[in-house]
């Protein structure tokens, strides 16, 4: 069988490992996010590039999630020591992916381009690719300040000003990066990984075709909010503040018609039947990833309950 992942963020890189764990590597593509990208300290920074290829590399840091396990942060700290911007903190391993890129993208080589050279560089066999090489920047419409560029809410501001709504700046121009289409198209299900469905899904599928690929396919979504709560970043907060219930019947509504199986914690087997009204097929499981075993063992789940869809 073969799958099209999408992911951005901690969640969505941890179902990606586990599904990269049990499918071949010819079998799972994984489709990233790179509506959070930005430039910093005149740096390319693709934080959820990265976050899913370190964590397929087993280089990601355990604790955060994203950036380098046994980092160092001798740069920053002699930044921080020069008065200089640090906000967004960047380890020196980190900082040396963020050179070879920014440098590889200033002499005109394709953000599809480097991630692949960087995953043959870690030994990530299986493809990960970005949504598109083309700039696209999420921005955040937030009641008190405006519109705010997505790292700027996320690190910045740590997600405090409140929500009202989405814009991924640049995308009315964003093609699919190579073989993005060609993935979908040639997979047998699409699984939407426990990835913000509003920062990290939608942008996307809002890059032009994708929304209509992932359609003419079986899609499975992994909901993010267990319990009403998201179990990192902001998910839960955003549907509150734009006066939606956070909840996986949420989630499961977010991506409607899109969806045929939807994957969802087991404490929230209350949502069941108002899931399965909307035509989608559910799987109530334990969807906490904590280690390594977790994560194989949710991909697995997700893998079985796809082969009864098809
Ligand atoms: N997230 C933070 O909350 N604080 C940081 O200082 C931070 C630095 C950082 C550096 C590199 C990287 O790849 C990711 C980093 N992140 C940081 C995470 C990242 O901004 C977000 O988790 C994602 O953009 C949301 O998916």
């Amino acid at each position: 069988m073969k799958i099209a992942a999408l992911a951005g963020g901690v969640g969505g890189a941890k179902l990606a490992h586990g599904l990269a764990q049990i499918l071949p590597q010819k079998k799972l593509t994984i489709i990233v996010n790179t509506g959070d990208d930005f430039e910093y300290l005149g740096l390319s920074i693709s934080p959820d590039l990265d976050t899913v290829c370190y964590t397929l590399a087993g280089l990601a840091n355990p604790v955060t999630g994203w950036g380098r396990i046994d980092e160092t942060w001798n740069t920053f700290d002699n930044i921080a020591k020069l008065g200089g911007q640090t906000w967004f903190r960047l380890g020196d391993r980190d900082l040396g992916t963020h050179l070879e890129r920014t440098f590889r993208r200033k002499r005109g080589d394709k953000l599809s381009t480097i991630t692949q050279d960087f995953c043959h560089a870690w030994s990530v066999k299986h493809r990960i690719l970005p949504m598109t090489d083309e700039p696209v920047y999420t921005m955040v419409n937030t009641l008190e300040q405006g519109e705010l560029p997505f790292q700027e809410y996320f690190v910045h501001q740590r997600c405090k000003p409140t929500v009202s709504g989405f814009r991924f700046d640049g995308v009315e121009k964003a093609r699919p990066a190579p073989g993005v289409l060609e993935a979908i198209n040639n997979a047998d299900a699409v699984v939407f990984c426990p990835s913000n469905p509003w920062v990290s899904i939608d942008p996307i599928l809002t890059v032009a075709g994708l929304r209509p690929a992932c359609e003419a396919k079986p899609v499975v979504a992994v909901s993010p909010i267990i319990g009403g709560q998201a179990l990192k970043g902001p998910a839960a907060k955003m549907y509150r503040e734009l006066s939606i219930q956070p909840s996986a019947l949420a989630v499961a509504r977010h991506y409607a018609d899109l969806l045929d199986g939807f994957v969802f914690d087991k404490v929230d087997s209350d949502s069941n039947l108002s899931i399965q009204e909307m035509n989608i097929t559910t799987l109530l499981t334990n969807s906490i990833m904590e280690d390594m075993a977790g994560r194989r063992r949710l991909a697995k789940d997700v893998i079985d309950f796809v082969n009864t869809l098809l």
